[in-house]
């Protein structure tokens, strides 16, 4: 059976980790995958999450089975934070939201299920968009192809040819969408530009995915999440994933969600036990431990507004580093204007630099970056700040 199996191709982010794992370079520093380091470049354990963590431990609870859908308390702490606790949406039942395997459980839940209900449907991701998207999608069995979206001239967002590209799109067409810090090149919509997009979805009977895997690591938690809100106010049904893998530091613990905003009640009750469908005939059941730590943390006010401030932290340290960073090419002599770098939202930087350029980075100098240009602004801290930016100066 598996004589004639192919070698796969490595996934282009996470296959970096192991080539930086094997480089002997004592000054090597790792850009490349979505992860927020501290300043000492360690991955934080939250105080809010080490507190409830103490209390699960302590409280030692037996580990049955979940509800298929996850834990109930898990699933309305996620509802409160993406749509607004006792938001009419919510209050009129209109929302279906199961815990999922981190924001790519979310997705790929959303993504079965939409093939189950429509199964020509094309799916329209950015261009770019999450290396993920693309293949996930086309793994659940669609067509997908993209929609404008970066403009490398301006470092801005194409978005006449965005507007153009929705408004296009045959009914029914299934358009994924970043909520907040645009994964890889940083570059948001602003609310104005989200109010034209949510009328084009409309307009041309869309239905919008919204990946939203940084909640509070751009402008601020209800900030990132205001344009949940313009959605539900246009009458759309579409569907929202959730990641707490950044916002709690939880990466490994996959705690994520799938929300689905349906035309009413009963609608709602419907497509619920759809997902349920999905969800065991994929893995049965979600794991305890993560969501658990994420509900305790959400439905206690003490831990609720720690984890608030510690995630603010997080967000105005990447800022720090951004301004930092822009100082610091600047004093090394990098041309031009490097205010896009400021101006970008979240935990990476397109820098604009070649797959070239990236690999030299990687070989010369040992800083490694996805070939794309982008760099995790989230790993860069005081001590390595100094050689990545005399690093990319040499390349520039
Ligand atoms: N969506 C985007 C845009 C991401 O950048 C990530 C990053 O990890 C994910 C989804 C997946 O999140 P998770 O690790 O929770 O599956
Ligand atoms: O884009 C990133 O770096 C993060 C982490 O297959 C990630 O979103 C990257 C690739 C992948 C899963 C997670």
């Amino acid at each position: 059976v598996f004589a004639a199996v192919q070698m796969a191709p490595r996934d282009p982010i996470l296959g970096l980790n192991e080539q930086f794992a094997a480089d002997p370079n004592p000054a090597k520093v790792n850009l490349g995958v979505g992860v927020y380091f501290d300043d000492n470049g360690k991955l934080p354990v939250l105080d809010c999450v080490a507190a409830a963590e103490k209390q699960l431990l302590e409280a030692s609870k037996p580990k049955g089975y979940l509800p298929i859908d996850g834990i109930a308390a898990y699933d309305k702490a996620v509802q409160g934070l993406v749509f607004g606790a006792g938001s009419e949406v919510l209050r009129a039942g209109r929302v279906a939201t199961v815990q999922a395997l981190g924001g790519t459980g979310g997705l790929k839940v959303g993504a079965d299920l939409l093939k189950k209900l429509n199964p020509g449907a094309r799916v329209l991701i950015s261009d770019p968009s999450w290396e993920n998207h693309r293949a996930l999608f086309t793994n659940a069995g669609f067509e997908v192809s993209t929609y404008p979206y970066y403009d490398a001239p301006t470092r801005g967002i194409r978005f006449d040819a965005m507007l153009a590209a929705l408004k296009a799109a045959p009914a029914g067409t299934i358009v994924v969408l970043h909520a907040c810090c645009h994964n890889p090149t940083g570059c948001d919509l602003t609310p104005a530009q989200w109010t034209e997009v949510v009328a084009a979805c409309q307009a041309a009977g869309l239905v919008p995915f919204l990946d939203m895997a940084y909640q509070g690591f751009g402008e601020g938690i209800a900030e990132d999440g205001a344009v949940i809100g313009q959605f539900v106010a246009s009458g759309l049904q579409f569907l929202v994933s959730t990641s707490f893998s950044k916002s709690f530091s939880l990466y490994g613990e996959r705690v994520g969600a799938l929300s689905v905003v349906c035309a009413d009640r009963d609608e709602t009750t419907r497509v619920l036990s759809q997902l349920k469908i999905v969800i065991r005939t994929n893995y049965s059941n979600p794991p305890t431990f993560g969501a658990q730590l994420v509900a305790t943390v959400l439905t206690t006010p003490a831990l609720r507004a720690q984890w608030e401030e510690e995630l603010a932290g997080m967000r105005l340290r990447i800022r720090a580093m951004r301004a930092s960073l822009v100082e610091k090419l600047a004093a090394a002599g990098v041309p031009g204007d490097l205010s896009y770098i400021t101006r970008q939202k979240g935990m990476f930087s397109y820098s604009g630099l070649s797959a070239e350029q990236m690999q030299r980075l990687r070989s010369e100098f040992g800083v490694y970056g996805v070939d794309s240009g982008r760099i995790c602004v989230a790993a860069l801290n005081s001590k390595n700040l100094d050689a990545v930016a005399a690093a990319i100066a040499k390349v520039a």
